[in-house]
């Protein structure tokens, strides 16, 4: 198949698009580099140095013998999106081309509008060009399980069958996100339901948990080829600032008590998980959403996970909470959509974690201990409006 692959210079796009590449695909990657921007905004980098876009398309055609095409542009770029799919003919886009960050969204009002404008405008955008250019397409559309909350019911993929009044209906399960980046997703989640119910056009919503981990098989056959590994306290998920705090000896910053509970899952699986989705497209009509993690930790269990693996003593410091989330709550998810498709998962084991202290390791020098310390305060966002 023909496969582009958008925000394909991020930490989950480079490794997705070289696993469809191994797979067989004909795949291009596409990239505005906002992420590299937000690095030099933030004055903080990947701990583990990654190449420019092209030097890492350079040397996968040295290790596989494949040139993946790449197109430069912004997805909030209407015309630069329809000459794109137009000239690559995509039979299938997978979108992971968004600001992906809660506490950047959460910085302030600019912040905010940047998020849902980038990501709202550059869904919409893509959903214009696949209408007009081949509605046959098939969008993979990277959401997130922040998009549901916490409820306290279990979590359904993506449908909720309700009974109000003695009526039935099939509605989109009920949203209750944690920061304006979230409910971009939400938004996202919305308008594709709405292009698939009006104009026939199919869309696979992968609703994905916290991811962890850095290395692929692809981009271990090349140190060109590593994807980035993200420790601050903006853009770093929490197993990996918990394996980068703990080879450094930093105190594990669990915030409150840390009983709040998420989904998760191994960036290995997050590209397999997106082959299986490519080659098994939704239905012409068909809005179809899969929960995609494969299993769920508390914060709390995260950070005594780490702790006991650590090659040195570490600590454990429960920060008052920057965020506003429910920190002891009910947690249930059904995922079976993707293990249904032969999804065979890596759950977290010692083995990972030791492989991701030992890259800790050999990096550590490249890390700047201020950038650890949350400084987003969820409950100041507003108030920034008024300073
Ligand atoms: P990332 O920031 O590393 O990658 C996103 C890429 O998209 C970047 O390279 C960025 O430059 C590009 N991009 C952003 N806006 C763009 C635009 N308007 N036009 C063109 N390119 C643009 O993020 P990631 O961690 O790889 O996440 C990828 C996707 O997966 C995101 O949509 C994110 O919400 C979702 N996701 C990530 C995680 C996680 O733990 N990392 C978990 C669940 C869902
Ligand atoms: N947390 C800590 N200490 C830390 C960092 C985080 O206790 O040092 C807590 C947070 O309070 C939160 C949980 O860990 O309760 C997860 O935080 P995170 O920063 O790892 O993840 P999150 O902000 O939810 O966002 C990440 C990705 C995002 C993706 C989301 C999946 O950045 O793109 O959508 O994971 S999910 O959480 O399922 O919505």
């Amino acid at each position: 198949m023909r496969v582009l692959v958008l925000g394909g210079d991020g930490y989950l796009g480079w490794p997705t698009a070289l696993h469809l590449s191994d797979a067989g695909h004909e795949v291009a990657v596409l990239d505005n580099f906002a992420r590299r921007q937000y690095d030099h905004e933030m004055g903080v980098q990947s701990l583990v140095p990654i190449e420019p876009l092209q030097v890492r398309l350079d040397a996968w055609a040295e290790v596989s013998g494949k040139r993946l095409p790449s197109y430069v542009g912004d997805l909030c770029d209407a015309e630069f999106v329809n000459a794109t799919l137009r000239e690559f003919e995509p039979d299938s886009i997978v979108h992971f081309a968004e600001q992906r960050s809660a506490p950047y969204s959460m910085i302030d009002r600019k912040h905010a509008v940047y998020t849902q404008q980038n990501n709202v405008v550059g869904t919409l955008n893509l959903l214009f060009a696949i209408a007009e250019i081949n509605p046959d397409i098939h969008l993979v559309k990277l959401g997130t399980m922040g998009e549901y909350g916490t409820p306290n019911i279990d979590i359904e993929e993506g449908w909720l069958e309700v009974e109000h009044n003695g009526r039935k209906d099939r509605m989109l399960y009920p949203k209750k996100p944690g920061s304006f980046y979230h409910l971009s997703k939400v938004h996202d989640s919305h308008n594709m339901e709405f292009s698939c119910r009006i104009w026939g056009l199919r869309a696979t919503d992968l609703n994905q948990g916290v991811v962890y981990g850095q290395e692929t098989p692809q981009t271990a056959r090349d140190p060109r080829l590593a994807t980035r590994f993200d420790y601050d306290a903006i853009f770093g998920t929490v197993l990996n600032r918990f394996v980068i705090q703990s080879v450094l000896g930093h105190p594990l910053t669990v915030y409150g008590a840390g009983g709040q509970t998420r989904g998760m899952i191994d960036i290995r699986d997050t590209a397999e998980c997106i082959r299986l989705a490519v080659e098994n497209p939704a239905e012409r009509g068909e809005f179809r959403v899969f929960n995609q993690i494969t299993e769920w930790m508390s914060v709390a269990e995260i950070a005594k996970t780490v702790a006991n693996l650590s090659p040195r003593p570490v600590e454990v410091e429960n920060l008052t909470n920057p965020r506003v989330e429910e920190v002891s709550h009910y947690y249930n998810v059904v995922h079976t959509g993707l293990p249904a498709l032969g999804l065979e998962p890596h759950l977290l084991s010692d083995t990972l974690i030791q492989s991701l202290f030992g890259i800790a390791e050999e990096y550590a020098s490249r890390v700047d201990l201020a950038a650890m310390r949350p400084t987003v305060q969820w409950r100041s966002t507003a108030s920034k409006m008024r300073s």
